[in-house]
């Protein structure tokens, strides 16, 4: 008798604490979220935030985009825009829901999201005279106009540049030689002198471990073509490129794909590929990529399953001044 009256009275305080822990569950009452508005660009990403009322309210998150195609949103909260357009993103707990609308913008500075960033060249317009696609950007510091071919036009051709979108298969008559991947790569062509002095500048870098990238010069007819690999811990002017990467005063490139790669102190901001040619032809680039070593460091991935083409060498051109 003495032992069931104990088990009872145990029984009865575990049912008793049982009732007290559930009278602490509280429904939800309100849940907000943080920013109520967000206007993000195409790549970048947002964590918003949600605070649901009152403190002891037992609840799930669940976060939805009403539009996945313009932004998504995963299980956290965090936002990251795909494409232009308006997306609701709703957060529910516990039956109650709040919104935050994001316009996901198209244009502006190109926003860092990934670790490795390759530009093929590929998603530039063909002869774009410095093509500012990815954020890059460039100084023509000679000003003069420049060598074309003799007896093949394209659009820009003999226009002062500091580099071209190069695209050989779209020129009448098309040229028979091949970028490094794809149709397309970087053109420095011969300023008529003085010498070249055109920067090819990366978008700006955080983080940064090293970049390589391909280049070769056209044809060795007019003497190989030169190049500076600079960088800046600052801005984008000529003098903030105090640094320099290639051993001795400059390199000279020779005829066939070669790829030239450089570490970078984490503190480099921008990379110029400088081309000090002296009245060659044409020093082409193509296949740039940069590694980070955070995440969030670069532009997003540009090249999806790069090929690269073998160098055959073709008879070249010759140059004329247009
Ligand atoms: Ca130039
Ligand atoms: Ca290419």
């Amino acid at each position: 008798m003495k032992n069931f009256t104990k088990i009872t009275t145990c029984l009865l305080i575990a049912l008793t604490l049982g009732a007290m822990v559930m009278s602490c569950k509280k429904d939800v009452e309100k849940v907000e979220v943080t920013p109520a508005t967000l206007t993000i660009k195409v790549g970048a990403t947002s964590q918003l935030t949600a605070t649901v009322t009152p403190d002891k309210a037992e609840y799930t998150l669940a976060w939805t985009s009403s539009a996945p195609t313009v932004a998504t949103v995963n299980a956290e909260g965090k936002v990251t825009a795909v494409a232009e357009g308006t997306a609701t993103i709703t957060v529910e707990a516990g039956g109650k829901t709040a919104t935050c609308v994001v316009t996901v913008e198209k244009d502006g500075p190109f926003v860092p999201t990934v670790k490795t960033f390759i530009e093929d060249v590929e998603g530039h317009p063909s002869f774009t005279i410095n093509s500012t696609v990815h954020g890059w950007s460039y100084i023509d510091n000679d000003g003069s106009s420049t060598y074309a071919f003799q007896s093949v036009s394209f659009s820009n051709a003999g226009e002062p540049m500091s580099y071209i979108v190069f695209s050989p298969s779209e020129t009448t008559p098309a040229l028979t030689f091949e970028a490094h991947s794809g149709n397309k790569m970087f053109a420095c062509f011969a300023s008529t002198p003085p010498a070249n002095d055109d920067y090819l500048i990366t978008p700006e870098l955080q983080n940064p471990t090293s970049i390589s990238f391909w280049a070769t010069t056209y044809t060795g007819q007019y003497g190989l073509e030169r190049m500076k690999v600079l960088y800046s811990t600052t801005g984008r002017n000529i003098s903030d490129f105090t640094n320099k990467l290639n051993s001795g005063n400059y390199i000279q490139v020779p005829e066939g794909w070669t790829q030239y790669t450089y570490e970078l102190p984490i503190e480099a901001k921008y990379v110029a590929i400088q081309c000090v040619s002296d009245d060659a032809f044409i020093f082409f680039v193509d296949d740039i990529e940069i590694t980070a070593s955070a995440a969030g460091s670069l532009p997003e991935k540009t090249a999806k399953g790069v090929q690269y083409n073998n160098f055959v060498k073709k008879p070249p051109v010759a140059k004329v001044k247009k």
